[in-house]
């Protein structure tokens, strides 16, 4: 049945039907289902199809905001379990997240700032499309111990590395772990650009900052 449900998801964030997206989203929680689930098993394929039909000229711009609006209609109704999770935790550290310079996909960066919630962290989101200093200044404003970047573009993965080279400058390096994430990154670019962890997904990322708050 929910394997159904699932299919039926993707299907709505690919008709670009938000009304659809949530209705089917709500199906599948009062099923039982883990709010996680519904992101890798319906939203993320979803838009991974969309992303596809973009890529063969079956889909343009304006059908990927659709795509994008039904989307975060299933994110929202998934939002308030989880931070009713992170609520009943303490604070463990503070997490600033951007996405960087030049880049306004913030879908993923977004669901990883729900589910470090949702683990008790507390987030300092300060959107899209940030170059590093401001990425730097917030983190010294909000006194986050954790800086994470998302990158969705491959042409502005480069400015993750730029965040690393000013922290770096500013004798900031050893204050703050960056850790990265991103479709188009891998452990490999974060090891190449001196990252401290790449996240492949966002309960990944959640992992790696656990672990790098334990150290
Ligand atoms: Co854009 N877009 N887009 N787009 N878009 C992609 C990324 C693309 C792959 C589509 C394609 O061609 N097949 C392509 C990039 C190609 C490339 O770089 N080689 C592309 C393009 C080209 C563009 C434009 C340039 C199109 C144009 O204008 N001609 C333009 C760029 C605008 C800009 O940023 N300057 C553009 C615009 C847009 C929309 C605005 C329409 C919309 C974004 C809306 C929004 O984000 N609010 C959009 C969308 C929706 C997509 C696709 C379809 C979906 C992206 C998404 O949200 N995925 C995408 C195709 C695809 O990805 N298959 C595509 C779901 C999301 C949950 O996954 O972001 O990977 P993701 O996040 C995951 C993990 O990666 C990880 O956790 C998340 C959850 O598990 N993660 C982290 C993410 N950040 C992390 C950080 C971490 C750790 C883990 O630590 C800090």
């Amino acid at each position: 049945m929910t394997d159904q449900l699932y299919q039926d998801l993707k299907r709505a964030i690919i008709e670009m039907d938000p009304a659809a997206a949530q209705t089917t989203a709500r199906k599948i929680l009062d099923e039982g289902a883990e709010p996680i689930a519904i992101i890798n098993k319906g939203i993320r394929p979803g838009l991974d199809a969309m992303g596809e039909r973009y890529t063969s000229g079956e889909a343009f711009l304006p059908e990927l905001m659709l795509a994008a609006q039904a989307a975060e209609a299933a994110v929202a109704v998934i939002e308030p379990e989880l931070l009713r999770l992170g609520a009943q935790r303490p604070s463990q550290a503070r997490v600033l997240l951007a996405t960087v310079k030049g880049d306004i996909h913030d879908i993923g960066k977004n669901i990883v700032a729900l589910l470090l919630k949702s683990a008790g962290f507390e987030v300092i989101d300060v959107g899209v499309d940030k170059d590093g200093a401001i990425i730097l200044k917030k983190a010294e404003e909000g006194r986050a111990d954790i800086i994470g970047l998302s990158a969705v573009l491959t042409t502005t993965m480069p400015r993750m590395k730029e965040l690393i080279d000013i922290l770096v400058e500013s004798g900031n390096r050893e204050r703050y772990k960056v850790i990265i994430g991103g479709a188009p990154v891998t452990q490999a670019f974060a090891d190449q650009i001196g990252a401290d962890g790449y996240g492949p997904d966002a309960a990944r990322a959640v992992e790696l900052v656990r672990k790098l708050m334990s150290r």
